[in-house]
């Protein structure tokens, strides 16, 4: 399998699934026209969806049918709900104050802050009205209610909310390694994890296997945002659509940082060879985890 090939199919699966779960503008008859299309214009502004892509994989690797993949879309879905808020809202003046992200205006820049501020929170609910529906899968309730919570933790201030939180606090400030490993367990690995494990949980893993996924979502998690650090710090804003060499302009601490470029390149192979590692009880049904892993270090954008 070639994992761009992959990555590609699963991308267009997911967007036609987001197609069909988002709400129409003209609800109401189109009263709140302007809210959707400002959620659309974010969740439709050419992400990569990788933490959908990776639910799907997860629960391919435990062997999800073809009738149960169904049940597995709108939690991929929320999770890009989930996601694109959080870019939406990272982006705000308060926050991170940038104009530009996947190459176009933030959401900030088209519909004001308070317009960005409620696509962020429409999708954020969104993402809830979805996992919840059990119009839209079949779920048992059990099940159901076991990601709702796992994706609410992880999402939320023992997650990225908190780890977003940490990393503000700590712009232009000196502290140890440990903390930086903090930021980013919370503010990049909690949700890529909890991806994973959902994908894994909806497709009945057990025991074992919730606990290999959940080794493979932190070192995943971790390669993830090692290379992000690593593009920030050497690519330009033409490659990635959003400001490059910010890190450093914000006085954030990155592992480049800590370690220079090289050390840096080391760890992320090292992490993504334990995400690897950990997926050794599977059979080959999880060869696109394996392959989404080794393609993370590859990423250009
Ligand atoms: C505002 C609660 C709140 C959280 C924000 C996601 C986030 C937390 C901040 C964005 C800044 C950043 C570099 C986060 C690390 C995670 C990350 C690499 C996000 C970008 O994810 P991609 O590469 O984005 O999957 P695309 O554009 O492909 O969807």
């Amino acid at each position: 399998m070639e994992i761009k090939t992959y990555l590609n199919e699963q991308r267009l699966v997911v967007e036609g699934a987001l197609e069909k779960y988002m709400p129409a503008a003209e609800v109401e008859n189109g009263l709140f026209s302007v809210h959707i299309e400002a959620m659309r214009y974010s969740l439709f502004a050419g992400g990569k969806r990788i933490r959908p892509i990776l639910c799907l994989a997860a629960g391919e690797a435990v062997g999800a049918r073809p009738s149960l993949e169904t049940d597995l879309l709108p939690i991929a879905c929320a999770l890009e709900c989930i996601h694109t808020y959080s870019l939406i809202h990272d982006d705000l003046p308060a926050m991170d104050n940038d104009d530009l992200r996947r190459g176009k205006p933030t959401s900030h820049k088209l519909y004001g802050e308070a317009g960005a501020i409620l696509a962020g929170d429409g999708l954020l609910t969104w993402a809830f009205d979805l996992l919840s529906n059990s119009e839209k899968s079949k779920l048992l309730p059990e099940k159901r209610l076991a990601i709702i919570h796992l994706i609410a933790r992880a999402a939320g201030s023992l997650g990225m909310v908190g780890g977003q939180l940490l990393d503000i606090c700590h712009e232009n400030k000196e502290f140890p390694f440990e903390t930086l490993r903090a930021i980013h367990r919370n503010k990049t690995g909690a949700l890529i994890t909890a991806s994973i494990l959902a994908g894994g949980i909806a497709a009945g893993a057990d025991q074992a296997q919730r606990e290999a996924l959940r080794r493979y979502g932190e070192q995943v998690g971790l390669a993830f945002q090692i290379v992000d650090d690593l593009l920030n710090a050497t690519s330009t804003t033409a490659q990635l659509g959003k400001a490059a060499g910010s890190d450093a302009c914000r006085g954030k601490a990155t592992y480049p940082g800590f370690f220079g470029i090289e050390a840096t390149r080391q760890k992320a192979g090292a992490a993504v060879a334990e995400a690897e590692s950990a997926l050794n009880i599977f059979d080959a049904k999880a060869d696109p985890l394996r392959a989404i892993a080794r393609y993370i270090l590859t990423r250009s954008h």
